[in-house]
């Protein structure tokens, strides 16, 4: 009896224990997904927009990596997407390392080239002060002849050799100023080129990340010193995912340009658009109170949605649907430009949460 009584006592304290250990590794694998995701959106970050090195299909494996951590996938189909991403992973490194060095080995060959523009005219001006000082000499011995006559001729064939010299190295000089000042509009052009595609999102043309956060930085700051209306727009497509999951992550490409275009087509010239990360934008308006913001907003939305999209490939009665969420901030007296994106972010929330295709501002959040 106590035997049976003792069994039972046993099996319980098990099954206790068999809980906690289970708990345990719940909460041990959330953290490891979470630290997975985590290092992986780090080194999202680390990849630069190069458009060559084709950093945003990069980024958008890695993303479709985090998310596939984290989906009822098979441990074995986890494992080698996870190890065909880890190989793409240090190629990438190794192309990017390499593209750096390239654009720094062009970078020397262009300081070498100046330093050896500098080094010809040193060597130049010293031949010159030489012929000079020589001639000067030759003067001086004239001086010592006493017939007028030879030392008038004399003086006139020095004077032509003169002017023959300093004609020379104008010449030279002027030819050289013409090639290093052809040489250095070219590189002008060339380092302004380079700076507007390192501002771009290489997929849908728009300003990337990196050129949002300055200019958003930059606006903010000057309102600081000289308050001006400044509105800020975060859009979101909405269920994009479907589309990627429907009709394949190429389709999702074309919406994502598609939606850009359209939003291009809603806003003025000086306004800003940037893609803020993957399937969200965000438009900076200057000069634009929060209704304006607002109206600019509900103007977007309704563009989008009335539109009919047909991707190429797909039938024509497959022809999509598209709609976007809206949250809409404006700059403050003393705002900075994280709470101003946070202010925008929490309105674009809330019009998710209320329905989605809809604006919602920073005013609907307090
Ligand atoms: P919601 O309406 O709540 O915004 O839902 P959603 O499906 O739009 O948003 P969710 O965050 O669930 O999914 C966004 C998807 O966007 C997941 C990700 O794979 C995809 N994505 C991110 N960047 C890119 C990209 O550059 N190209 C494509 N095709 N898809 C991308
Ligand atoms: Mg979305
Ligand atoms: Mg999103």
């Amino acid at each position: 009896m106590l035997f049976a009584f003792r069994k039972k006592e046993t099996q319980a304290q098990n099954s206790v224990d068999w809980a906690t250990e289970y708990e345990c590794c719940e909460k041990r694998r959330d953290f490891l997904l979470l630290a997975t995701r985590t290092l992986l959106q780090c080194i999202r970050q680390f990849a630069l927009d190069i458009r060559e090195l084709n950093s945003l299909e990069f980024q958008t494996g890695l993303a479709e990596l985090a998310e596939r951590m984290g989906s009822e996938e098979k441990l074995s189909a986890k494992q080698a997407g996870f190890q065909r991403h880890a190989q793409d992973i240090g190629e990438f490194a190794e192309k990017q390392n390499s593209y750096l060095r390239e654009r720094e080995t062009e970078f020397k060959a262009i300081i070498d080239i100046l330093t050896k523009a500098m080094v010809t005219q040193d060597c130049e001006n010293r031949e010159f002060n030489r012929a000079i000082l020589q001639q000067g000499r030759r003067l001086e011995e004239m001086t010592r002849l006493d017939d007028i006559k030879r030392l008038k001729q004399a003086l006139l064939i020095e004077v032509e050799q003169l002017q023959a010299a300093i004609r020379e190295k104008e010449t030279r000089e002027s030819e050289r100023i013409e090639t290093l000042s052809r040489q250095v509009t070219t590189l002008n052009n060339e380092l302004q080129s380079v700076r507007n595609e390192s501002e771009r999102d290489g997929l849908t043309g728009v300003l990337n990340r990196r050129a949002f956060d300055r200019h958003i930085n930059d606006l903010v700051a000057r309102n600081t010193m000289k308050p001006q209306d400044v509105a800020l727009l975060m859009v979101d497509i909405d269920d994009f995912k479907r589309i990627n999951d429907t009709y394949g992550h190429q389709a999702g490409d074309r919406v994502l340009v598609a939606m850009a275009n359209k939003i291009r087509q809603s806003v003025r010239s000086d306004d800003l658009i940037a893609r803020y990360g993957g399937e969200e934008f965000a438009i900076i308006l200057p000069g634009a109170s929060l209704r304006n913001g607002i109206k600019t907003g509900k103007q977007i939305c309704g563009v989008v949605a009335s539109a009919r999209y047909l991707l190429e490939g797909m039938p024509p009665a497959d022809v999509l649907s598209l709609t976007l969420s809206i949250g809409v901030s404006a700059c403050r007296k003393g705002d900075s430009a994280t709470a101003l994106v946070s202010r925008a972010d929490k309105a674009l929330y809330l019009a998710k949460c209320s329905g989605k295709n809809r604006v919602q501002s920073e005013k609907d959040c307090s």
